[in-house]
């Protein structure tokens, strides 16, 4: 297994948004970025620009996350850094939230980030070195209504942060969470969550829209050597708009 001579960082569900972002600036820094999402041509297009590899994944999908991190550890033989970002962001009623729309998205935003770190953390654990960002989100800090399987699970993915920081501490591995507030990505943008900036941005300190590259330098900061004395945290990146 050839061992690469730059950093090696998974980013889920990175195709467009947040996700291309985190990849673009952690490309910017020097890695060798692996662009992982369900959006096959998203992907392509997120790892051509920065010249990294493009790997179709459902985060939610056993096989093929075990396969995905098999093929990056044969190809590059390491994985320094795991951004779990992918999710599904919805915008329903309590009252409407089917119990399968229920299981979807713990199965994506939940399941997902379970099998990710499953199978990363046994790599990292070999090298004795890893750096795990899980993007969740300010509405566990807001209480933003009618998203409330969102919710739930973006404060399960700060409970995982918390409750596993010990244990990969001794392997070497930080593991943080980075909260974002509403940030104008491909997703938001062209779904009912639009409508939130209207009231959200009067709670800011700043009046615009957070865009994506707003996010990723927190996240790239996390990721980097230079945060080893930080684990089990979250950095809540939102304009000001919670305080906590
Ligand atoms: P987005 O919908 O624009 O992009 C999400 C990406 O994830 C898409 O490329 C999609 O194809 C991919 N994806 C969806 N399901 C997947 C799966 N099963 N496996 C692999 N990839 C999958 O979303 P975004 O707004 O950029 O959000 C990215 C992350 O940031 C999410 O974790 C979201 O919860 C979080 N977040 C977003 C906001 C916001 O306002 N945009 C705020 C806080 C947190
Ligand atoms: C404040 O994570 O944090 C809308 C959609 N509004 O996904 C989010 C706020 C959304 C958010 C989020």
């Amino acid at each position: 297994m050839p061992e690469s001579t730059k950093r090696v960082a998974l980013i889920t569900g990175a195709a467009q948004g947040i996700g291309a972002a985190i990849a673009d600036e952690l490309a910017a820094d020097g890695m060798t970025v692996v662009v992982a999402d369900v959006n096959a041509e998203g992907a392509a297009a997120v790892a051509e620009r920065n010249s990294g590899v493009a790997k179709i994944l459902d985060v939610s999908d056993p096989e093929r996350v075990a396969a995905v991190v098999a093929e990056v550890v044969e190809e590059f033989g390491r994985i320094d850094v795991l951004v779990n970002n992918a999710a599904l962001v919805p915008l329903t009623p309590w009252a409407e939230i089917s119990f399968e729309e229920w299981r979807k998205v713990m199965s994506v935003n939940l399941d997902g980030i379970y099998l990710m770190t499953h199978a990363v953390t046994a790599v990292m654990g070999e090298a004795g070195y890893g750096r795990i960002v899980n993007i969740a989100s300010n509405t566990f800090v807001a209480g933003t209504p009618d998203c409330a399987h969102y919710v739930a699970t973006k404060g399960a993915s700060i409970g995982l942060v918390r409750g596993l920081a010990g244990e990969l501490g001794p392997l070497g591995i930080t593991i943080n969470a980075v909260a974002p507030g509403i940030i104008a990505s491909e997703g938001v943008l062209s779904g009912p969550h639009e409508s939130g900036f209207d009231y959200v941005v009067p709670m800011q300190a700043f009046d615009r829209r957070g865009l994506p590259q707003d996010v990723a330098p927190a996240v790239a900061f996390l990721a980097s050597e230079k945060a080893g004395w930080i684990t089990g945290q979250t950095l809540v990146v939102d304009a000001g708009h919670t305080r906590n």
